[in-house]
């Protein structure tokens, strides 16, 4: 186990579990932990060990989005150029998430807002405890849903729910978001972290090539004609084609056992 200031990493049985560590902020985001944070994904991408990533939070909240005392008007003349903060900190983040071709579960353990909720909204497979809440807080500050929120939201909400939910930052609760299809599962809170390591357990013993693939598919499919994707299918089914573990797939199959897969 890896301790800083502001993310625990634990790497076991395959799962990298990242959880926020600055539960007085309710892990709002400070330099520090954006950059820890992405170093976790980044090992994430490099380390073949890693199969499935877990991220939570440590306390009562998942994530209150931006450290907003390190945007404190009072003391500063200058305004700060936003733009560039999400060009040096969120993006790539987001960015590492959806690109990395292994599952990202998040156990949102609290409350979500801001950047907090978009960033759980970006992961692969959200489960929530059934007390957290999420939260479009940007509108109270007089900002726009960023860490792609604006983008998520619209895709999986439509317009109308999108737009009164950033326009108001009116509080999503867990039973409401899954209803909604915002996320995966809400779970009991005293549930949440068994539940989510039971997910993140079996992702990790999956052919990962394959489930990255998938993921890659599966997030392409928005943006894209149907011609175009059925040759992305053909192209990502014959690189699953060529893995051990399409080959050990069929093989446990046909001998009528479990499947053991290593991630190649
Ligand atoms: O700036 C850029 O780089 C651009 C990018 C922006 C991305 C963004 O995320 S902008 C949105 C920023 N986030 C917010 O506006 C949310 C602010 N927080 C809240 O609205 C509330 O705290 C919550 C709804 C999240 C939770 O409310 P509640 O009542 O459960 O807790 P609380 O009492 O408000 O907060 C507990 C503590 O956490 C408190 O500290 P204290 O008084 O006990 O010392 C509070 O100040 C602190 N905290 C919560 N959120 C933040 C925070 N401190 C700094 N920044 C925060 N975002």
């Amino acid at each position: 186990m890896t301790e800083n200031q502001s993310v625990i990493s634990s790497l076991e049985n395959g799962v990298l579990k990242l959880t926020l560590n600055r539960p007085d902020k309710l892990n709002a985001f400070n330099e520090e932990m954006h950059l820890a944070l992405r170093t976790g994904i980044e090992r994430a991408h490099n380390e073949a060990d890693v199969r499935t990533v877990l991220l939570t939070g440590a306390g009562r909240g998942f994530c209150a989005g931006q450290d907003l005392g390190d945007r404190d008007p009072r003391k500063s003349d200058e305004k700060p150029d936003l733009g560039h903060t999400l060009d040096t900190f969120y993006n790539p983040t987001l960015r590492l998430i959806r690109e990395l071709e292994k599952p990202v579960v998040c156990a949102v353990n609290g409350v979500a807002a801001g950047a907090g909720a978009n960033i759980a909204f970006a992961c692969d497979i959200v489960l929530a405890a059934r007390s957290a809440k999420f939260i479009q807080a940007f509108s109270k500050i007089g900002l726009i849903p960023d860490a792609g929120g604006s983008w998520s939201l619209t895709r999986i909400l439509g317009e109308p729910r999108a737009k009164a939910l950033a326009l108001l930052a009116e509080p999503v609760m867990a039973e409401q978001a899954e209803s909604w299809g915002l996320i995966w599962k809400a779970v009991d809170d005293d549930a949440l972290l068994d539940a989510a390591l039971a997910i993140a357990d079996k992702l990790a013993l999956g052919p990962t090539v394959g489930l990255g693939l998938t993921k890659r598919l599966i997030q392409a499919a928005g943006t894209q004609d149907l011609d175009t994707h059925l040759d992305m299918e053909r192209d990502c089914q014959r690189a699953a084609g060529f893995t051990d573990d399409y080959a050990e797939g069929v093989t446990a199959f046909l001998e009528k056992r479990p499947a053991v897969f290593k991630g190649k």
